[in-house]
């Protein structure tokens, strides 16, 4: 067993930290406090490869898989949630491309999404249709003098929904079939009947924009249909697992970051004529909140291994998502405490990373709906 990483992936960590350092951390706080999407720091990292991770370099993307990732996701959380959860969906959409999508479909639109720096979005999530993704009511009738898939429905809460040029839609292609006639279609911005409704106001993520999408008689082309007609619900369900990893991935980096803060802060506060680092107290919480994060990191890198050697990995994408997020909701939470009054001022950014890790724990998936995945699979064994 070999935990080291390749010589590669030793590289990409590297640039990730020093991406997210130089252009990342210095925008952080004004993108949360001005809930601006980072469009140029979004050029920079597709001009740096990282939107193209997972897509073959004759595409325009740079190769590797999940654990490159998950090690570029990881470093840009330390510093910017926002940015990592960007990244970290952006990708859904050129690896689904890239899975499912014919060669006519890699070459239209991976280019574009890779190094081209046009942002993907995956929308599956309407407003009866949450944790329940198979009660999606969108509809995409198919009309053949035209050769087209006429969609109509409202999708809601997708990440980027507002700013991507490359959609993939999640609609019924026969409704009477329910999940079983669900289709993946690919949108592009722009196309007549197409608009995005509502841009949310949350609690955290702020840079990362969260649209309403709507759909009147919009026309699309049926070369768009990725993948088969009908197998929709799965590709969703494919799609997420690897998404689940990237999410498990966010949390670690925000909960590494938390963890650093609060040796350095514990270090340097003095109350009581010592540095409370020398407090039992607080040693015991930084001694939890390391454990803990390792272990959470080990699980999402095991996760991200199983994908990338194409072993089952669903059950270990919603375990690593499910502790992951746990763990950085625990962590930053802590990292708050140890840090007091300060921590709970704007003047530190741990009441950000705090509201940022809490979103881990809902999107892609609730930790509700991961122990429902994961009972299933650990109890059909
Ligand atoms: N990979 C491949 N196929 C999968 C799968 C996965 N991870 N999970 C389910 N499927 C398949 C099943 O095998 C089944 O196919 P068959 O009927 O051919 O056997 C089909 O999908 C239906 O699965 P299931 O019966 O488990 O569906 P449920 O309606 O019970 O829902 C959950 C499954 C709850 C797991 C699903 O709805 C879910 O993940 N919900 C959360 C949605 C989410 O994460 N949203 C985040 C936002 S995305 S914008």
């Amino acid at each position: 067993m070999d935990f080291s990483l390749t010589r590669e992936q030793e590289l990409i960590k590297k640039l990730a930290q020093q991406f997210a350092e130089n252009e990342l951390e210095p925008v952080a706080e004004k993108v949360d406090h001005d809930h601006v999407f980072p469009e140029e720091n979004f050029k920079k990292m597709a001009s740096l490869g990282f939107t193209g991770i997972g897509v073959p370099s004759q595409y325009g993307g740079c190769d590797g898989g999940t654990l490159e990732k998950v090690i570029a996701v990881s470093e840009f959380a330390k510093k910017c949630m926002a940015s990592a959860a960007i990244l970290s969906i952006h990708l859904i959409a050129p690896q689904a491309i890239n899975k499912y999508g014919n060669e006519e479909q890699k070459q239209r639109f991976l280019p574009k999404l890779t190094k081209g720096g046009a942002l993907g979005a995956f929308a599956l999530t309407e407003p009866n249709a949450g944790s329940d993704a198979g009660a999606a009511k969108t509809t995409a009738i198919y009309d053949p003098e035209t050769d087209e898939y006429i969609l109509n429905g409202t999708k809601c809460f997708i990440s980027g929904g507002s700013r991507a040029e490359v959609l993939i839609i999640f609609a019924l292609t026969q409704p009477e079939k329910g999940l079983k006639g669900m289709s993946a279609i690919i949108v592009e911005k722009g196309t007549l009947g197409f608009s995005t409704g509502k841009i949310e106001s949350k609690m955290g993520l702020a840079g990362s924009e969260t649209a309403e999408l709507v759909f009147e008689d919009c026309r699309v082309p049926a070369s768009n249909l990725l993948g088969k007609e009908g197998k929709g619900f799965k590709i969703a369900m494919e799609a997420l697992d690897g998404a689940r990893v990237g999410v498990g991935a966010q949390a670690v980096g925000v909960a590494e970051e938390a963890i650093d803060l609060s040796i350095k802060y514990s270090k340097e506060r003095i109350q009581f004529g010592k540095p409370i680092a020398k407090l039992q107290g607080i040693q015991w919480y930084i001694a939890d909140m390391a454990t803990k994060t390792l272990a959470a990191k080990t699980l999402v890198q095991y996760a991200a291994y199983l994908e990338d050697v194409g072993k089952p990995f669903s059950q270990e994408a919603a375990m690593c998502k499910l502790n992951a997020s746990e763990n950085a909701r625990f962590v930053t939470n802590l990292a708050l405490q140890i840090h007091g009054g300060y921590g709970y001022m704007k003047d530190y950014p741990l009441e950000r990373m705090y509201r940022d890790a809490k979103i881990t724990e809902i999107y892609e998936g609730t930790s509700e709906i991961h122990k429902v995945v994961i009972s299933r699979a650990v109890m059909s064994k």
